[in-house]
């Protein structure tokens, strides 16, 4: 059974584990399981929040919902699973893929190897033993062979420094920091900072509840339609006994999901047929707009009439002319940054109770005991939301305080940007593994097809080197300057390192190194490239 699985003692040292978990997310829990329960190792996850969920344990802001549709942003691992779970709506809440995380600790008895409320601090590699020594805030020591990130490339909150924060009378939050109990927006002035994903999730909500809203927007963003809805028991039914196709499917395409664009340019059709094109998926709402022709993304002459196609939307939905104007995009092109997806967000600046003040024309200068002063002027302010991002994906990396070989800091190995061999190791720091990390598709993906990919990935890594009896595993140096090299070429091959206020490329954090950092070349194509590693025999990795 399970019990005696893990009661088993696996590490010679019974002090030293096999493997240590960081983070209880999607990966966290996935991982756990295939080494636990798959290979029958002696592991441990450390997670800092006080329950499972990661990204779905501290996002719980207004609004906060997945903007992948819930029948595919889910496990596949588990046929028992995906047939006894099931989805209320389109896109599920944040409370409901919690739910969802907490049925799948529960059903596979994950939380007796999660040791909650506990946050590392550093991870040192110990060259004698060949072991990772791992130091919690709390000061417990712990020691395994090997180390694997699941912390996310979206945990890392990013609070701007403003000057005066801290003399601020109201309440302030970052969304991705959320209180766990509701908070109350009746009859309070509420200012709302950043217009990406998150920000246009969260203002239709908050407007809804508040006295009066301001919106601080830096960049104005293209955004579709989510139309959202309930699932009906058809549908749950019919994509039930179709989830084996929808899983390969999702496999097989550039970004996860289970559907790919037709394979036709936006320049292939007339304009009347172009436009009609676009009015269906704008009817269909989400991430799939995206998709409505294969060259999108590669094409600017094809990416400028979806963008065009946008901002004649948002002319059109947003009743004053001057206000319609600001909230136009117009210094980038559509999907270079993530694309948000919407429920009423431009419909939402035809209330009385919202303004919209462009701090790119009239920058914030402080935070006041009363509120945000801009360069125009003062706004009132009883409450502040942050919906200012994160530092992706290095953030939540370098925050553990990774020390790898010679004690060499991963900070400094990355001083000038992330430097990985697919995404899942750092030359340097044996027997680290980092899920979704830098290098891999990650954040251009629908992230359980990518999660699911790397989690098992490696595992079988680790079972193929126990079955050898080898102890470590390390990335060649020049395995990895291929591999970055790699990642830059495909990303030039699309639009998306044009847009320079990304944070795919670390422009939201003043300082950090301008680095394209997920790999654009398509999540079927890196996994193929896996594989293949995998059959020249863990080809640029050193093993010992
Ligand atoms: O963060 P963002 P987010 N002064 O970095 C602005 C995922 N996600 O939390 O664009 C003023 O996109 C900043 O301006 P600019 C998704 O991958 C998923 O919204 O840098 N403004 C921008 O407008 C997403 O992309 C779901 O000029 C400042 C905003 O704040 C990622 O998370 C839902 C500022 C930050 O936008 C991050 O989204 C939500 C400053 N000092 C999010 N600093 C799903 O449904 C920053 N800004 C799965």
């Amino acid at each position: 059974s399970a019990q005696a699985t893990l009661e088993r003692p696996v590490a010679r040292d019974s002090a030293v584990l096999d493997a240590i978990i960081v983070g209880a997310g999607f990966a966290g829990l996935y991982q756990l399981h295939s080494l636990r329960d798959k290979l029958e190792m002696n592991v441990r996850v450390l997670e800092a929040g006080e329950g499972v969920g990661g990204t779905w344990y501290w996002n719980r802001y207004p609004g906060a919902r997945c903007d992948s549709e819930s029948y595919y942003y889910s496990f596949s691992f588990s046929d028992e699973l995906q047939k006894e779970w099931d989805w209320s709506e389109r896109y599920p809440k944040h409370f409901e893929i919690r739910r969802y995380l907490d049925f799948v600790a529960d059903k596979f008895d994950l939380r007796r190897s999660i040791q909650f409320n506990t946050r590392v601090s550093q991870a040192a590699f110990d060259e004698a033993e060949g072991l990772w020594q791992v130091t919690t805030e709390a000061g417990e020591r712990l020691r395994s062979r090997f180390l694997i990130t699941a912390v996310g490339c979206l945990s890392s909150a990013n609070v701007p420094r403003i000057p005066g924060l801290e003399s601020f009378k109201g309440q302030w939050y970052h969304t991705g920091r959320w209180p766990h109990e509701d908070v109350d927006f009746t009859g309070k002035r509420v200012g709302l900072i950043g217009t990406g994903s998150t920000g246009i999730q969260a203002a239709p909500v908050i407007a809804e509840a508040a006295a009066h809203l301001t919106v601080f927007q830096r960049t104005a963003n293209y955004s579709v339609p989510a139309r959202n809805c309930a699932v009906s028991l058809e549908e749950r039914q019919q994509i039930k006994a179709d989830y084996a196709s929808i899983r390969a499917m999702a496999r097989t395409t550039t970004n996860g999901y289970p559907f790919a664009p037709p394979p036709i340019s936006a320049m292939e059709l007339s304009e009347e047929e172009r436009l009609a094109r676009y009015e269906a998926a704008w009817e269909r709402g989400g991430m799939r707009f995206r998709a409505t022709f294969n060259d999108i993304l590669t094409n600017k002459e094809s990416n400028n009439t979806a963008s065009e196609f946008i901002r004649a939307k948002i002319r059109s939905i947003v009743k004053d002319p001057e206000v319609a104007e600001k909230l136009t995009p117009k210094d980038h092109h559509f999907a270079t940054k993530r694309p948000p997806i919407d429920s009423h967000y431009f419909e939402t600046f035809n209330r009385d109770n919202v303004t919209l003040v462009d701090v790119k024309a009239s920058p914030i200068l402080e935070i006041t005991p009363d509120g945000i002063r801009t360069q125009d002027g003062e706004h009132q302010l009883d409450i502040i939301v942050f919906a200012t991002g994160f530092d992706a994906m290095t953030g939540p990396l370098l925050a553990l305080d990774i020390r790898g070989r010679g004690g060499l800091a991963l900070k400094e190995a990355w001083a000038e940007g992330p430097r990985t061999y697919l995404g899942l190791q750092v030359a340097g720091f044996p027997n680290l593994f980092t899920i979704t990390g830098p290098g891999s598709p990650s954040v251009l993906t629908n992230m359980p097809v990518a999660i699911e990919q790397h989690v098992e990935w490696i595992t079988g890594c680790i079972a193929d080197m126990r079955q050898r009896g080898l102890n470590r595993i390390e990335a060649d140096p020049a395995a990895v300057e291929g591999w970055v090299a790699h990642v830059n070429e495909a990303a030039s091959a699309t639009l998306l390192p044009l847009a320079e206020s990304s944070w795919y490329l670390g422009a939201n954090i003043p300082g950090k190194p301008r680095v394209f950092m997920p790999y654009a070349g398509g999540m079927a194509r890196y996994a193929g490239i896996c594989q293949e590693v995998v059959q020249k025999g863990y080809e640029g990795f050193n093993r010992s």
